[in-house]
């Protein structure tokens, strides 16, 4: 029989998100398209009569999760009745009688795996058996089962597990998928980014990225199974993305000609929702005030920061050291040279004149 099916986790619905400018709405907007994204997953599986919607763990980013974000939750998961709903919990959501999964009377539609040792869910009509483990507490630091299942020959077999398959000494649940291949499909979560770890293993990763950490796409899979022929699509959901470019700065340019090339470099692109970090590097005039730079290219960007932390000043060496002849400034630069050629003297000089300079208001 054929079946298909939506794949995703690490949803991390709720999660508070930080940003360097913390006075802004884009931590609220960021957890909003969380719901969004959901929301539009549902719509997919409604319209295209997706048997089964595979959680796979971290779908919420605490257990300690409001009520109001519970009842939506729940609300979305009754819009697709005709959809088998199977959730794992995973170290972020981990299963407890008295919180976030155990509070829920869901419909009848959705099945939530309870505990760490294999369990299973039936669907003999679409002759699918789904395989599942949940995280009842925050670290496993050894897979909890070992052994093989009965499968049978004729049944669509599906096994949901949440953990780490890239670190055999992780404490977030090691796996071996090794142990899992005889599985007509293998739905992890744990990992943001996703990835094939084999044809039928997969990470579906997170629907949106969370960070500047977070490059590459950012999707649900989808799949379908007969007769343990599997096809499977990547579909990208993400409605942001975190843009870091690196920007070389010269002693020559004005803080306006630093925000041209940050324009020139981001591109003609489409602004909307995009989140851009600038790196900096190179040497500034010593009297700018980078500080400026945020506010400055605010207008270009619906988010927008700056890391001028690898700037160096670029100071006349020279100049400073002849009217600081006879005080520690002088001295400093004495001791380590006017013009030193390994880079980490030359970051010495910069730095220590950086704070002499400060503290003793040096003449350049
Ligand atoms: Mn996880």
């Amino acid at each position: 029989m054929k079946i298909s099916f939506i794949h995703t986790a690490d949803l991390h619905l709720g999660k508070q998100f930080k940003f360097k400018h913390m006075r802004s709405p884009y931590g609220d907007f960021a957890r909003e398209s969380l719901f969004s994204i959901f929301g539009k997953m549902i719509n997919t599986a409604k319209k295209n009569k997706i048997d089964f919607l595979l959680l796979s763990g971290d779908i919420f980013d605490t257990p300690q999760i409001g009520m109001q974000d519970l009842d939506r939750f729940v609300a979305l998961l009754s819009r697709i009745p005709d959809t088998e709903v199977i959730i794992l919990p995973g170290n972020h959501d981990f299963y407890q009688k008295y919180a976030l999964y155990g509070l829920v009377d869901f419909p009848k539609n959705v099945h939530v795996f309870k505990n760490d040792s294999l369990e299973e869910f039936s669907f003999p009509e679409k002759k699918t058996r789904i395989f599942g483990l949940a995280w009842t507490k925050d670290t496993y630091r050894e897979f909890p089962f070992s052994g093989r299942v009965d499968l049978r020959e004729e049944d669509n077999n599906i096994i949901m597990l949440h953990g780490d398959a890239t670190h055999s000494s992780s404490e977030h649940m090691p796996i071996n998928i090794s142990d899992f291949d005889y599985f007509d499909y293998v739905a992890l979560g744990h990992i943001h980014q996703h990835q094939f770890l084999t044809k039928r293993i997969a990470y579906c990763g997170a629907p949106q990225p969370f960070s500047f950490k977070d490059s590459g796409n950012f999707g649900m899979i989808v799949g379908q199974l007969e007769k343990h022929r599997l096809e499977t699509h990547f579909i990208v959901t993400q409605t942001q993305k975190f843009i870091t470019l690196d920007i070389d700065v010269t002693p020559d340019m004005t803080i306006d000609d630093i925000k041209e090339s940050c324009l020139e470099t981001a591109g003609e692109t489409n602004y909307d929702n995009n989140l851009y970090r600038f790196v900096l590097t190179g040497y500034a005039k010593a009297n700018m005030n980078l500080n400026l730079l945020d506010d400055i290219l605010a207008d270009h960007f619906y988010y927008v920061e700056t890391d001028t932390s690898r700037i160096q000043p670029d100071w006349d060496i020279e100049k400073i050291l002849a009217s600081n002849k006879d005080n520690v400034i002088g001295h400093f630069i004495k001791t380590i040279g006017t013009d030193p050629k390994d880079p980490v003297s030359k970051k010495a000089l910069y730095y220590g004149l950086e704070g002499l300079m400060m503290q003793n208001g040096g003449e350049t």
